[in-house]
């Protein structure tokens, strides 16, 4: 071989090493907003040489699309337990052996196969917690004791109002305030959650399921859709605001990680996984975030107030009613639904 080709051969070896190794030391993260403490994933780096980039969403909808539109570059995402269903149903997840990794024996032994993914084939734990509405506690025509505040209304509230962006968790809410049961797609069940959004439309000033805290900090609504943690980090920076549980109960989700089809870095989400299981990672993920975790041992690491703070103790009175993955028909009126409302 003559040196030239020699050395442009071994110029190329190390381009495609030097490449290779990239791809190698890399994780496309997927997560919703406000949901990722960067020192979490700077330990994670310092530990494996792992570079990892973080995207966010702001619902399980549009993490649904995405990974249904085709190749996403994520290797990790996050969605709740009745879109893990869905995910699995399409085939848009790989499979992962989440009982053989190390760690997986922080696992608090009742959140081990739990009824989405009853082998823990797709996902290990991420956080948990509750979706209802939070007020501003100096604001005038606002209450937390039933969702006819949140979904009608009045006063100074009316116009007031922050709610989701899309429609999962609005249309649970609004089944629990009807006394329905979740996903009854019969039609009078199917109009009465239509007309109670129509009604809501009136006072909404802002549909988005993203800047809610902001919103109410800035006093730009005084009433808003809300997942608790965010409203005990908002309490936490001196925002006076109330998680409201009414009477008629509050949402449950689980939120796990899962590896999208086709992730070019599975090894890295498979040790990212692994990672998180380990009690004092997962506690950096609870200190931030502020919601509950499935790994008991982290309490050891955990800020205390997690353990007493309203926002993680619904009363032992009020319903905590766990999403559930609904059939074809509803996903469809829903859709239709709310598409009409938002023209
Ligand atoms: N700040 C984002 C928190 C997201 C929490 N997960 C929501 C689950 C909805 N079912």
């Amino acid at each position: 071989m003559n040196n030239k080709l020699a050395s442009l051969l071994s110029g190329l070896a190390l381009a495609f090493s030097v490449s290779a190794a990239q791809a190698a030391g890399e994780l496309f993260f997927y997560n919703w907003t406000d949901y990722t403490p960067q020192d979490v994933l700077d330990k994670f780096e310092k530990e494996t040489g792992i570079k990892v980039t973080l995207d966010t969403y702001d619902s399980n909808e549009t993490l649904l699309a995405k990974l249904k539109s085709g190749a996403t570059g994520y290797d990790l995402a996050v969605p709740s337990s009745n879109f893990v269903t869905i995910m699995v149903m399409e085939g848009l997840l790989e499979e992962v052996d989440v009982k053989s990794m190390p760690n997986y024996k922080y696992v608090d032994p009742r959140w081990r196969g739990p009824a989405w993914d009853p082998e823990q084939k797709y996902t290990s734990p991420y956080q948990y917690g509750t979706t209802s509405y939070a007020i501003r506690t100096d604001a005038p025509d606002v209450s937390c004791d039933s969702l006819k505040s949140f979904f009608e209304p009045s006063g100074d509230a009316c116009g007031n109002l922050s709610v989701f962006t899309t429609p999962e968790e609005v249309v649970s809410m609004a089944q629990l305030y009807l006394g329905q049961q979740y996903c009854a797609d019969d039609s009078k069940s199917l109009k009465a959650i239509q007309a109670l959004l129509q009604k809501q439309n009136k006072c909404v000033k802002v549909y988005s399921s993203e800047g809610m805290i902001d919103r109410m900090a800035n006093k730009t609504v005084t009433i808003t859709n809300a997942w608790n943690g965010d409203v005990m980090r908002a309490r936490n920076e001196g925002v006076p605001i109330k998680y409201c549980y009414p009477k008629e109960g509050v949402v449950g989700w689980f939120d796990s990680l899962v590896i999208p089809k086709g992730a070019k870095n599975y090894d890295n989400a498979k040790a990212f996984m692994n990672f998180l299981m380990a009690p004092e990672n997962m506690a950096l993920v609870s200190n931030f975030a502020r919601y509950s975790n499935a790994i008991p041992e982290s309490a050891k690491y955990v800020d205390p107030q997690l353990a007493t703070a309203p926002e993680t103790n619904p009363p032992g009175d009020v319903e905590v009613r766990v999403s559930e993955t609904c059939g074809p028909k509803f996903v469809k009126a829903v859709d239709k639904i709310w598409t009409k409302l938002k023209q």
